[in-house]
Parts: structure tokens; sequence; C-alpha cells
């Protein structure tokens, strides 16, 4: 009997990308909570645009919840069963707009331009779109105006936002934790706060805010809500990644020019970057291979913001496609292959990494931080782990300083401890009476031990 993973406290969500709440709630039980994920972002639950590709997702109708991801009754067994393994439900919420031009949705309602069961034309502000040329210098044009033709709600209005809490405060009841505001940016920071102010308890909540730098609306505006999206980090951090130097990375963080830690949502790539949506970057994603485990690695490890990993589907290179039509768990098989679903977050590097940060809480630092001035680095999170990356084509061997306690570790991303801490499934660690250990990282490999994984 195998384990050493469980969170001592958790730190790191996982966004299941279209998957089903069926298949989200086998996969608390089955892996996530026993992995020490805290939570789980779920694609938008409310009635959506009938349509094949994933973004009628982002195209809401009203607010039952009715979706492709299935019914209430799945979407309120889910929440329980997830809560009943330790594991959080974030709802994307789509509370800028509504659906675009007129049509039917998942449930049966019909629609049309600004006209939907609980909206008319009053609710909505008059129309005008959203320019590329807006995002640099007209914040009111970008809150005010259409994107991407999506009908833009009046959220300054006490009706919408009535409507609005109500639908989070409904979400709320049936045992959701959190919150990932969809489009932020294009919801002044003030409608967002008198949304919330309307909400029952105190949900966790982050917004999506895509703020690069040179914003007319920027990410700061956002704080006094709630968490809020970090893309300069995945943008910075996936140029390094793929064409930088990793001893760069010994500061990454606010010295980068990155907002505050506690502020911020992390990851490598999102659902709509990874396929060129959304003002995409040149980000790092599972089709980079070993390089995105790296990547993952890095994030989880390196104390910094709340780390979110991403969950995808093949797509081909059609960045419209949906989601494989076969479940993830049918007929006790796990259908996480190279053509269906990718299920990163399973990659033992990535879940072993999760384990590392979970176990890394209390050293919220970077210490003997070591680089060989190109593409392999260490450092330890103070006495408590202590992490090695070799995105090279040679072998890392070098003496470094762990902070570790002297012993035998095992490597959270190859391996487990058993029970009775006498084995280890993976790579060891011999760490001396001096705190060094000899290293030796295969080429585009990392290893990760820490203090609960001593023999
Ligand atoms: C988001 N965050 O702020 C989501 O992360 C992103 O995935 C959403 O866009 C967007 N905001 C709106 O919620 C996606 C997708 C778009 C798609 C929209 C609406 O990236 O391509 O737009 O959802 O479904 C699609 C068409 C677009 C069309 C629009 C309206 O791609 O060409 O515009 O529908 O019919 C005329
Ligand atoms: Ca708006």
């Amino acid at each position: 009997n195998l384990s050493g993973a469980v969170a001592a406290q958790p730190t790191t969500f996982v966004h299941l990308f279209e998957w089903s709440w069926p298949d989200i709630a086998h996969e608390c039980e089955a892996f996530l909570g026993p992995n020490g994920y805290a939570a789980v972002q779920v694609s938008p639950p409310n009635e959506h645009i009938v349509g094949d590709t994933w973004w009628t997702r982002y195209q809401p109708v009203s607010y039952q919840l009715q979706s492709r991801g299935g019914n209430e009754q799945q979407f309120k067994d889910m929440v329980q069963r997830c809560k009943q393994a330790g594991v959080d439900i974030y709802v994307d919420a789509v509370i800028n707009h509504m659906a675009a031009g007129s049509g039917q949705g998942v449930a049966g309602s019909t629609f049309s331009y600004k006209h939907f069961p609980m909206y008319s034309e009053q609710d909505f502000h008059s129309t005008c779109a959203i320019n590329g040329s807006d995002y640099g210098n007209n914040a009111w044009r970008v809150q005010h105006c259409e994107l991407v033709g999506l009908a833009d709600l009046d959220t300054d209005s006490t009706y919408v936002q009535s409507q609005l809490s109500g639908y989070l405060n409904r979400l709320v009841d049936t045992g959701v934790a959190g919150f990932r505001l969809d489009a932020s940016k294009h919801m002044p920071a003030s409608d967002i706060a008198s949304v919330l102010a309307n909400v029952t308890g105190t949900p966790f909540v982050f917004q999506e805010v895509i703020d690069q730098g040179f914003e007319a609306v920027g990410a700061s505006e956002y704080f006094n809500n709630g968490l809020v999206t970090e893309f300069k980090y995945t943008t910075k951090l996936g140029e390094t990644f793929k064409s930088g130097k990793l001893a760069w990375l010994s500061n990454f963080g606010e010295p980068w020019g990155l907002m505050p830690s506690d502020k911020a949502v992390v990851f490598i790539d999102n659902h709509d970057n990874q396929r060129g949506h959304g003002g995409a970057g040149n980000v790092v994603t599972y089709a980079d291979g070993r390089l995105y485990d790296l990547a993952n690695v890095f994030m989880l490890a390196f104390p910094y913001g709340y780390p979110k990993v991403m969950s995808s589907f093949e797509f081909n290179g059609d960045t419209d496609a949906g989601a494989p039509n076969v479940p993830v768990h049918y007929n006790g098989q796990l259908n996480c292959t190279a053509q269906q679903w990718q299920c990163e977050h399973r990659n033992p590097y990535i879940a072993g990494a999760v384990a590392f940060r979970n176990n890394t809480v209390g050293a919220w630092r970077v210490n003997n931080w070591w680089d060989n001035g190109a593409n392999q680095i260490a450092f330890s999170r103070g006495s408590e782990g202590f992490v090695v990356i070799n995105r090279e084509s040679d072998t890392l061997r070098a003496a470094l300083q762990t902070g570790l306690e002297p012993g035998v570790y095992c490597d959270t991303l190859t391996g487990r401890v058993s029970d009775d801490r006498s084995r280890c499934t993976g790579e060891q660690l011999r760490v001396g009476d001096n705190g060094f250990a000899e290293v030796a990282v295969a080429p585009m490999s990392a290893l990760a031990v820490h203090h609960q994984t001593k023999l």
C-alpha cells in the first residue's frame, strides 16, 4: 500500500475543461482528493447555445443548471461527492454577456438578440463593438461595448445585478466554493463588487483579466474583489522555458513586474491561449511534451501565486473543436490518451509536484538557489523541500546544498513512499550530514523531494 501524496494543506486547483459532471465526480474520488488537489474549475454549468464547438459554453441563454456538462441533479451530485473527497468546485461564471444573435439553448429556451428568459433590451448596454485599439486606450468601450458580438449586459443596473447575484447564490446553495468570473476586464470592478456584495458566504473569487501591461483596464483595479489571473506569469514563464534561460528565474514574481503573489492565479496555459484564442502568447502546452511537465514542476515548486493546472483535450489544430465524445471514465476504462482527453493533471511529474507544493507551504521562500548559468536550476524551500530542474540535453551532475536534514529521500515526481516509510517506488536522493547531495538528473528531467518523503 503506497501513499505519500496526500495533501498536508491544499494549494493547487485544476481546470477540468469540458469534463462532464459525472466524470468530475468520479475524478474527485479516484484521483483529485487522494492526490491533494484543492479544487476543480468546471466549465460553465448554465444553459448555453446549442452547438458542437467548446465555446458554446461562453454564450449563456439562461441560468438554468442544464448544460453539456450535465443536468442540475448531476451537478449537485458532483458538488457533494467532490466535497466528500475534500475537493472544492469553482464555477466558471459567465456574467458579462449573453449569447450573440438568436437561436436556442440546450435546455430548450429560445432567444433573440437582447431577449432572453430573464432579460430584455433595457438590460443591455447600447450596441457598439470593442475594437482592438480600445484595449489600449478606451476603458469605457472595453467595458460597455460588445466582446466578439456577445450581447453586453448592463452590469450597472440593479435588476441585472440581482439576476447575477441570484445565480451565484443558487450555486453557493448547492455547495459551490468559488467562482472564476469570466471576462472580468469587460465589467467595471465596482459592478462586480456590487454583485458580490449580495452573494452569501465568502466564496473564493478569481477574476479573469488579461493584462499583459499597457491596458486601459488594469488587473490591479480588481484586487478588492478577490484574486486575478496573472497572464504575465504565463507569458514570461512560457518565453523563458521555450527560448530563455531558467537561470533567470531566481527572482521570478513581483520583481518581474507581476502582481502581488497573494492576488495572483497562475497557470502555464489556459483553455484560450493553448489554442490561440483570447490574445494568446507563446505559451507552453501539453503539445510540448516534457517541456510542459518541467514548466509545471517549476510553477508548483516555486512560491508564487495560486496555481491552476490545465487539463485539456486533443484538438488536432482545430481551435473550435469540441471535446471527445467518449467520457473520460467509461466501463472501468480511463480515456486519457494522445487523441482524447490529455489528463495533464495525472502526469506523474505534475501530480507529484502538487504533493511537493502541499508539503512545503510552511516554507514560503526560495533558499539555496543554484544554476549553471543556463538551463539547469535547483532551489530549496527552507528545510521542507528541494527541487532540481534540468532543461538541457546533458545530465545535470553537481553537489548541491538541499537545506534538508540528512537522510534518504524519495523523489515525489517519480515515486511514492510506502506507508511504513521503508520503500520508495522511484528515484532516491541521499542527503549527507552537511545538507549536501550528489545530484544526478537526466536531460529534460526533474527531481523533487520534501520532508514527508524521507525514508
Ligand atoms: C473569456 N474570457 O474572458 C473566455 O475565456 C473565452 O473563452 C470566451 O471566448 C470569451 N471570454 C467570452 O466569454 C470564447 C471563444 C470565442 C467565442 C466566445 C463565445 O474564445 O471564440 O466566440 O467564447 O462563444 C464565438 C466565435 C466568434 C463570434 C462569437 C459570437 O468564435 O467569432 O463572434 O462566438 O457569435 C462574432
Ligand atoms: Ca461589459
